[in-house]
């Protein structure tokens, strides 16, 4: 079994239902099991930003699939959520990324990890930072590394224990 970490998110639509169907999706999968999923933030949006704000959260799950395995089966669950992927960066009905992958570093035309960009968004390490607050990215541990980033408009919006597995 493998410990990875997912960032979820979305700014279109029902952002939390889908990350929740998103999570139930990947229970649902015989070799991967959800162990344990962050708060849901409200995440000013980086990158492209005139457009709404991204809600946010991290997941662990614990898997006996490959790295690959695993992005297929979130790209498969993107694609069943309608995601539009048109812009970059754009907005998008939810969008998962694996953050990291047992420490795994690889760098594949389909797949890289740690996830390149993470270390610089605080939308993606303030969530992380719940679930692995001594994870290191690009050698720095989470919670150092956020000193150093902008992590203002960054709220807590649902946190009740266990959010996911409400119908
Ligand atoms: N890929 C490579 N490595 C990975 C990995 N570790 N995890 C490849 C997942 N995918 C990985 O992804 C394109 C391809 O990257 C995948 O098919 C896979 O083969 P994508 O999600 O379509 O790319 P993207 O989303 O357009 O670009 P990027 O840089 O991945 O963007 P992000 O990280 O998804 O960011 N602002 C806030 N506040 N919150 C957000 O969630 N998200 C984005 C999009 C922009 N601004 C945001 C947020
Ligand atoms: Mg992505």
């Amino acid at each position: 079994m493998t410990r990875a970490y997912l960032g979820l998110g979305g700014n279109l639509g029902d952002p939390v239902k889908a990350m929740r169907q998103a999570l139930h999706a990947l229970d649902a999968d015989d070799r991967t099991q959800v162990v344990s999923v962050t708060p849901v933030y409200r995440t000013p949006p980086w990158g492209l930003v005139e457009q709404p704000p991204f809600l946010n959260a991290c997941a662990a799950v614990e898997t006996r699939r490959t790295p690959e395995e695993l992005l297929d089966l979130c790209l498969s669950i993107e694609a069943s959520l309608h995601r539009d992927r048109a812009v970059r960066w754009g907005p998008r009905t939810v969008d998962l990324d694996i953050l990291d992958f047992g420490g795994v570093a690889l760098h594949t035309e389909r797949l890289t990890l740690p996830h390149p960009r993470m270390a610089d968004r605080a939308f993606v390490l303030v969530p992380l930072a719940d679930l692995a607050p001594g994870l290191a990215v690009e050698g720095v541990g989470i919670a150092e590394r956020l000193q150093t980033l902008d992590r203002s408009g960054i709220e807590p919006v649902v946190t009740a224990p266990d959010w996911w597995r409400s119908a």
